[in-house]
């Protein structure tokens, strides 16, 4: 039997990027963006315990070495006054000009070093912020034009970079957040599984693990349940960005459970069953405001997927797990379907 989280086990984190002005690749921005002061007051009042960060959004990129203690320093002062503590540091390398090609797999050594610096650099951050959790989304490494780049070499570089991160710091950990696409057409390494593969030929796979988007698992035809089970078996579910998906889109992080609430279920489902959150990982959502919503509301899709979750969390304890399992054994799947929709109309 696996091991049972407790009711209220749960910590939540979003990032600052999840309060945001509304931009999208087709229009401006919509609403005047928020402070850092202001956004960790409302994720505090909505019970968020935790912050994500880019690199960027603690430490400015033009910061020199000197500047960068004392802002850091500052950031984790604001933290402190709210009550809050940093999950962890994402290097924006996607959003520099020098990554174009992407940085890590670039054919330019000068750019693959830069990358490695910057990884560094993330690490600096971390410390300072209070955090040994970097997370690598690698979100230009792949190719528009398959032919531009030899993938075996990429593939090198990738596992050079994590490596030099590992050496550079025997504290950090690296979660790897995988993606099959957008903005890149194709990615090189696009889901848990190659993530995880990679992993184990690091110099301390002890010390990388996963980051799973439901999206991510969505945009890759998955069930973010099952690649959620499957890093939890390797212990490498250490991070979630729940949120979901209308299908094979663009990757639009709606609010948890908006799109399809029996697979939010199944997600909330393994998280409980695993004992995610008993080794300090964070229940992380990665959602976004629709466009539409007014800057006063336009918290509301934060609050609405907490709720979800921890609604679904009450259902995955109430759940009459003897008939669910009666169904099981009886092969009577018809029935055991009905029973979870049953359950999720709430009857
Ligand atoms: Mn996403």
């Amino acid at each position: 039997m696996p091991q049972w989280s407790n009711k209220g086990d749960f910590k939540f984190s979003a990032g600052p990027w999840n309060m945001h002005p509304g931009a999208d690749p087709f229009g401006p921005p919509v609403r005047p963006e928020r402070s850092m002061v202001e956004k960790f007051k409302i994720l505090k009042d909505l019970g968020f315990d935790y912050i994500q960060f880019h690199d960027d959004d603690a430490v400015p990129d033009e910061a020199s070495v000197g500047e960068r203690e004392s802002i850091a320093g500052k950031m984790k002062t604001l933290l402190d006054d709210h009550g809050l503590q940093a999950e962890f540091v994402a290097p924006r390398l996607w959003e520099d000009a020098r990554g174009i090609d992407g940085p890590v797999t670039s054919n330019d050594p000068a750019v693959r070093q830069w990358a490695i610096e910057r990884g560094k650099r993330a690490v600096d951050v971390a410390h300072l912020l209070g955090t040994n959790r970097i997370v690598w989304w690698p979100a230009r490494e792949g190719t528009y034009i398959r032919e531009s780049k030899d993938a075996i070499a990429s593939f090198e570089y990738m596992l050079d970079w994590a490596n030099a991160l590992l050496e550079y710091d025997p504290n950090i950990r690296i979660l790897g957040e995988m993606k099959p696409n957008e903005p890149m057409d194709l990615m090189y390494l696009p889901s848990t599984g190659h993530w995880l593969a990679l992993a184990y030929k690091t110099k301390d796979p002890s010390r990388v693990g996963a980051l799973i988007e439901s999206a991510h698992s969505i945009l890759l035809g998955l069930d973010p349940s099952d690649e959620f089970a499957y890093a939890a078996f390797h212990n490498k579910l250490w991070g979630v960005h729940l949120n979901d998906q209308n299908g094979l889109k663009y990757d639009q992080d709606k609010a948890f459970g908006a799109v399809d609430l029996r697979r939010a279920f199944n997600q909330v489902d393994v998280l409980v069953r695993h004992g995610y959150g008993q080794n300090g990982e964070v229940v992380g959502l990665d959602v976004k405001a629709m466009r539409t919503q007014p800057a006063e509301i336009s918290y509301l899709h934060l609050k609405h997927s907490k709720e979800v979750f921890l609604d679904l969390m009450e259902l995955c304890h109430r759940i009459d797990r003897n008939e669910w399992q009666q169904y099981v054994t009886a092969r009577d799947y018809e029935s055991l379907e009905r029973f979870i929709l049953r359950n999720l109309m709430g009857k």
